[in-house]
């Protein structure tokens, strides 16, 4: 196979899930419930997770599925509240046999699992007292991580305490399309982000206190930012999207601290609020901390944006139907993010940007001093999907793999050690805010039935990973 790059065979490629967006069965085995059960229903959103892709029942053959394809590792999150229904109580011997089958499972077929603690699903009792704006949330998170370490930690090698604190705090406070769904709140969505980073730093130092013999790191989406045309205005405009979304995260995952400069961009924000960004220090203990003990950044990326100034109302609307052109974000003061005509996109109108990635992974490896080792976390291609005769054609999701992995490989070419790459998703599941039209996987799922058909990308990704393997094995 003539590919644009060239992997070697220690180079993990794994595809990803969420437990809240495979699994389904969210009444089983005295599972308690998480935010999105009460959220996501039919007359409210037209979708729940109730049965989701069956992941909870099916695993068997869709870990199967993975070596039968050439998916070498599984990134799973556990459900925290099936491990503790109601978030901080009484543990709950089903859930926990239950990812004990899974883990088995993928290390009887060679599937490595890379486990989330947190991947957006938050147990509905702790949710309804703050979420992460509740700083005990934290304590009980520290709880929850323990008992997983105590549970799997002579099994999973590779741990990510938190998916994505961004899309958390935006989606909760700034899109509005998370419960509680809350619009424009930046000041909420900077404290959420704040305490999520000293979630991670104390899991991370309790991993390290017990000694257990894997890494851990975190999950961050990184999305490069660009003015649309370059002038002094636009060119704030980026750094405020930037600091807010990126900046902010990666020195507190990397530095520990925040930056005089990063901490001016975030005031100036607040100012609009009448606030200033408080923490404590003893929160600058632990990250610092936690800084020098990770072990990898997971980095997942879709798309970049590209922004101009903005000065008007605040104004978001999500595209959650897949209609082109729909969406819009304008945040006063902030900032715009507009079209590129230049730079294709999806349905959902996210732009197809490779060299974004490139970009936020030089960055890394030039900025930050404890960046050790990076893996891709999440990358692919949302799309409608059609299965026509028992096939799918899904070129365009193999050119956008392709794509990425293309300049994944030339950022190895520099040195910067990149470990891996996982797809999202190994099969298609529910899109937390576009419901199950929005597909991702390598496996196409009927969720009339749940039949699994192999969509075109999968054989291509078998081909591909197989060759890897037989060039270098
Ligand atoms: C990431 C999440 C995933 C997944 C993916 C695709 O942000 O970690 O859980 O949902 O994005 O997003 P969407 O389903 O909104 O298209």
């Amino acid at each position: 196979m003539n590919h644009k790059f060239q992997l070697d065979k220690d180079f993990i490629l794994g595809a990803a899930l969420s437990a809240y967006q495979a699994e389904g069965s969210p009444n089983t085995d005295g599972r308690g419930p998480c935010y999105w059960d009460a959220y996501l229903s039919k007359e409210n959103t037209g979708f729940d997770g109730s049965v989701a892709s069956d992941f909870y029942k099916r695993y068997p053959q869709d870990v199967k599925l993975c070596s039968d394809f050439g998916v070498n590792a599984l990134r799973i999150s556990i459900s925290w509240s099936r491990i503790l229904p109601d978030g901080t109580g009484k543990i709950n011997q089903a859930g926990i046999n239950y990812y004990h089958q899974l883990i088995d499972a993928c290390l009887e077929n060679n599937v490595e699992p890379f486990v989330t603690l947190h991947h957006f699903d938050t147990p509905l009792t702790l949710h309804k007292q703050g979420d992460w704006l509740n700083r005990d949330t934290i304590d009980y998170f520290v709880r929850f991580a323990k008992v997983c370490f105590t549970e799997y930690g002579t099994k999973v090698k590779k741990w990510i305490t938190i998916n994505e604190p961004w899309s958390v705090a935006a989606g909760q406070y700034i899109i509005g399309h998370f419960p509680p769904n809350i619009k424009y709140d930046i000041p909420k969505a900077i404290d959420a982000l704040h305490n999520m980073m000293c979630a991670h730093a104390k899991v991370v130092l309790l991993y390290r206190s017990l000694n257990l013999i894997g890494e851990i790191g975190i999950v961050h989406i990184l999305e490069s930012k660009y003015p649309i045309v370059d002038s002094e205005k636009n060119r704030i405009a980026v750094q405020n999207e930037d600091v807010l979304a990126n900046q902010f995260l990666l020195e507190a995952t990397f530095n520990g601290f925040y930056s005089k400069k990063t901490l001016n961009v975030i005031n100036k924000i607040l100012d609009a609020y009448d606030r200033t960004f408080v923490f404590d220090e003893h929160d600058i203990r632990d990250l610092s901390k936690a800084a020098k003990e990770l072990d990898f950044l997971g980095l997942n990326y879709y798309a970049s944006h590209f922004i101009k100034a903005y000065d008007g109302d605040n104004e978001i609307n999500h595209n959650g139907t897949g209609k082109k052109n729909s969406s819009q974000y304008r945040l006063k003061g902030i900032g715009e993010r507009v079209i590129n005509k230049n730079i294709p996109s999806t349905d959902w109108d996210w732009p197809i940007y490779p060299i974004g990635l490139k970009d936020m992974i030089e960055r890394i490896n030039n900025d930050f001093r404890n960046s050790k080792t990076i893996y891709v976390t999440e990358n692919g291609l949302g799309s409608p999907d059609k299965l026509i005769k028992g096939v799918v054609d899904d070129q365009q999701r193999i050119d956008y793999i392709e794509q990425h992995l293309a300049v994944i490989d030339q950022c190895m070419k520099q040195g910067i050690n990149i470990r891996g790459y996982f797809v999202w998703s190994l099969f298609d599941v529910l899109s937390w805010t576009n419901g199950y039209n929005k597909r991702y996987g390598l496996f196409y799922v009927d969720f009339k039935n749940q039949t699994r058909y192999p969509k075109k990308s999968a054989y291509w990704w078998k081909k591909m990973s197989l060759s890897r393997l037989n060039h270098n094995g």
